[in-house]
């Protein structure tokens, strides 16, 4: 082949992809009025049309096949359980933040011998509990010790995605990285009787595509395979994972209250936190925040970011089987009403921010009115709004929802919501 006739069929192929990622490339859709016609798959109807009708249906075939077109067709299977994990508690202070919080931090290692992944948890309790402590974990974005300024937090020392407002060098935290996130009450969440645990999402898989070979996914790996199959999750299937090895930790430490655990994550990490929770069931409440999509949002209405556009800029966040809806969503055997679904009976809070249009509040709030049917056939209230909410004024039933004022960030305004929705829901 000539060297012109191989630009024109490069040039050919790329105008195809372009046209099937549809609005990848293109501007991004705000317009509720262009938004296309859309039939969402119904979650009480097996893929072969019968319908559920028991609670009994829904968790013996229902469930486990929904969950199944998740990994097949979004997140990819999930890396399995180690068959070794090794705790190892570095840190143990029962005066932290003033003498209020105990401290602890905890490697865990995910196989035997010194080269072995590990990721760190850092986790703060309150010292006034009186019995194990109900907690939030939520994985972090820039290492554990950008969550607080105590500075016995260990600073990580793993790879980092650029960015001057946390004073990362490198690709490395600094000093002057310590307490740069906003996004962590932790003296408010104590002083209400729940304990905080977090993660650096990058001790599980570095947020990036070169490098999202990394050595958790790894682990895994058939002899000889180099790289995940197009049904094998990837980043954020490896940041679900994680959560549940906290899980895993919370277990065995008599100071927490592992059945009252609840996992919140913000954005990318939000739509972490519904694949940890859809997949795990110790999970007690699961929370949200402007997760957009790929998250709480219903890919089908197109509405600011589109499974195209997040396929194409984050090629390693899911399975490579979710490329084949760019563009083509109306072909997914899913929508996000089903992820949120897969939490029923457990209480579940979806938060949106009306400036935040990139994640689709709108779509964010039908997808957890979507999933309502599912929460009334276990016998529990669902979404109690018919009508998306006010600003600010959140919907405090089983399926929690709110749409806050302002942009795309946790404030303290979400925490506020999701403590009192915890002490509401979680017995
Ligand atoms: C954006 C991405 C969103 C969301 C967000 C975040 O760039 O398009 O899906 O995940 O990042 O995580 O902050």
């Amino acid at each position: 082949m000539n060297i012109a006739r191989l630009l024109c069929v490069l040039t050919a192929a790329t105008v195809l992809a372009g046209l099937r990622a549809g609005p990848a490339t293109g501007q991004p859709n705000y317009d509720e009025n262009k938004v296309p016609d859309y039939t969402l798959p119904d979650p009480l109807v097996m893929q072969d049309g019968r319908p559920v009708t028991t609670a009994e249906m829904w968790r013996r075939e229902r469930r486990p096949e929904i969950l199944w077109l998740f990994e097949e067709h979004v997140y990819g299977k999930p890396l399995p359980a180690p068959p070794k994990l090794r705790f190892e508690v570095f840190d143990r202070a029962g005066d932290a933040l003033g003498g209020t919080a105990t401290r602890r931090q905890v490697r865990v290692h995910f196989a035997e011998g010194d080269g072995a992944p590990t990721m760190d948890i850092l986790i703060y309790l309150p010292n006034d509990a009186g019995g194990p402590v109900p907690l939030f974990v939520g994985l972090n974005f820039y290492g554990n010790h950008t969550i607080h300024t105590d500075s016995a937090i260990r600073l990580s020392d793993k790879w980092m995605r650029p960015s001057k407002p946390f004073a990362i060098v490198d690709n490395r935290a600094t000093e002057a990285s310590r307490g740069r996130s906003e996004r962590w009450p932790v003296e408010l969440i104590l002083s209400r009787g729940y304990g905080l645990a977090t993660v650096y999402c990058g001790d599980l898989s570095p947020d990036t595509a070169d490098r999202f070979d990394h050595e958790v996914i790894r682990l895994f790996y058939e002899p000889g395979q180099t790289e995940p199959a197009p049904d094998q999750g990837r980043t954020i299937a490896a940041w679900a994972w994680g959560l549940s090895r906290a899980m895993d930790y919370f277990e065995t430490d008599e100071a927490i209250d592992h059945r009252r655990v609840a996992v919140m994550g913000h954005s990318r990490l939000g739509k972490t936190s519904l694949w940890a929770g859809a997949q795990d069931e110790r999970f007690a409440l699961v929370i949200s925040n402007n997760s957009g999509c790929g998250g709480a949002a219903l890919s089908r209405r197109r509405f600011g970011e589109t499974v195209g556009r997040i396929n194409t800029v984050f090629p390693h966040w899911f399975c490579d089987n979710f490329k084949q809806y760019n563009g083509n969503e109306d072909d997914l055997p899913v929508d996000q009403h089903m992820l949120i679904a897969l939490m029923a009976p457990r209480p579940v809070y979806v938060a949106s921010a009306v400036e935040d249009r990139w994640a689709d509040p709108r779509g964010e709030f039908l997808a957890a009115q979507g999933a309502d049917p599912v929460y009334r056939l276990l016998g529990t209230d669902g979404m109690a709004a018919e009508e998306m909410p006010p600003v600010d004024r959140p919907v405090t039933s089983r399926i929690g929802y709110h749409i806050r004022s302002g942009g795309h960030a946790v404030l303290e305004y979400d925490w506020l919501r999701f403590i009192e929705f915890a002490d509401q829901h979680v017995e």
